[in-house]
């Protein structure tokens, strides 16, 4: 494989510290970005690290000096967060968002040829209005029901259409031609679990948090109803998805931005496998209308069959492996 020079932003993030084990495991050479310092064995991981936020041109600046060939843009401000302070969520995720379509636009007419600009979207992109439709619908395909119910998902799906116009359409009426420098792509990841780290800021967060309080022994109140459902991946097959539909050939891609899945759990599934994990946990239901609100909003399911047939998509864990074999080992070893 070619060793690439790789910017990730948001490194410190949940998908991040694995995206960065993965790349540079396989002899890439990753500049980080973060709002904070990575750990020192993260940061000897990389070949620069640069602290600081992505609305700041002198971070920009900082990576531009650098020849990049692929950019993993992970940094915003998940769906909680965003929902309480819209106005930053907008900052972040879209101009932090145009920062980086625009860097790499940069990049790509210096050096000649595309930047891949890889960009995790969301199943918070989807919106729909009542529960009995959510459970009518049930898998939905990357054009239906996108009418986001939230400042992030509104941010995603804009950031999307963004990456598909500046790679097709940038500058369309200037005399000189001025696509083709970015080849933007993306997934819309469902909810990630990591045996890690614990997310902060989202509202698929209820799984992650469930699980990580069990391996604890901590009693774990939930802020959604047991039925409630959405679709969730482990982090590993997350962090696969992303280095995949980078590798995919382009002339194989029928689209930018592709849905994938995994497993559909309900609530109620998941405290199920974790009590059967952890025998003595304790935990209760106690819904938040306005975060359950949000859920219910997103899809049961999402179809993923466009990913599958043009880039191969297979999640390799379901529920049960994804306990089994990710989380059960990996999250006793680290709170033990
Ligand atoms: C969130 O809950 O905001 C995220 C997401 C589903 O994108 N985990």
């Amino acid at each position: 494989m070619n060793k690439k020079t790789i910017l990730l932003t948001g490194a410190n993030g949940e998908i991040g510290h694995t995206l960065l084990e993965d790349l540079t495991n396989h002899g890439h050479s990753v500049i980080a970005i973060d709002l904070h310092p990575l750990s020192p064995e993260h940061e000897s991981l990389c070949e620069e690290v640069i602290v600081g936020n992505i609305l700041d041109e002198d971070v920009i600046r900082a990576a531009e000096k650098h020849d990049i060939h692929e950019i993993y843009h992970l940094a915003a401000l998940l769906s909680t967060s965003a929902e309480r302070n819209p106005e930053l969520g907008h900052r972040v995720n879209v101009e932090g968002t145009l920062n980086f379509l625009q860097l790499a636009y940069r990049l790509g007419k210096r050096m000649g040829e595309p930047v891949k600009f890889l960009f995790p979207s969301t199943i918070a992109v989807f919106g729909i209005a009542s529960l009995d439709d959510k459970m009518r619908i049930g898998k939905v395909s990357e054009e239906d029901c996108l009418m986001p119910m939230t400042m992030y998902g509104v941010n995603k799906l804009y950031n999307e259409h963004l990456g598909r116009y500046y790679s097709e359409l940038y500058k369309r009426l200037s005399p000189e031609t001025e696509t083709g420098f970015i080849d933007f792509r993306g997934v819309r990841f469902p909810g990630l679990i990591s045996a890690f780290t614990v997310p902060t800021g989202g509202t698929s967060d209820f799984a992650p948090e469930m699980i990580h309080s069990a391996a604890q022994h901590k009693p774990y109140t939930c802020f959604v109803r047991p039925d409630a459902q959405i679709p969730f991946m482990a982090m590993p097959d997350g962090v696969r998805a992303l280095v995949e539909l980078a590798a995919a050939p382009a002339e194989n891609l029928t689209r930018r931005i592709y849905n994938i899945g995994a497993f559909a759990p309900s609530a109620a599934e998941i405290a199920d496998i974790v009590r059967k994990a952890f025998p003595d946990t304790i935990i209760t239901f106690s819904p938040d209308e306005k975060r359950q609100g949000i859920i219910d909003s997103w899809p049961a399911d999402v179809d993923d069959s466009a990913a599958r047939n043009d880039w191969g998509w297979k999640p390799q864990y379901d529920l049960e492996r994804t306990f089994n074999e990710y989380l059960l080992p990996n999250i006793t070893k680290m709170y033990s």
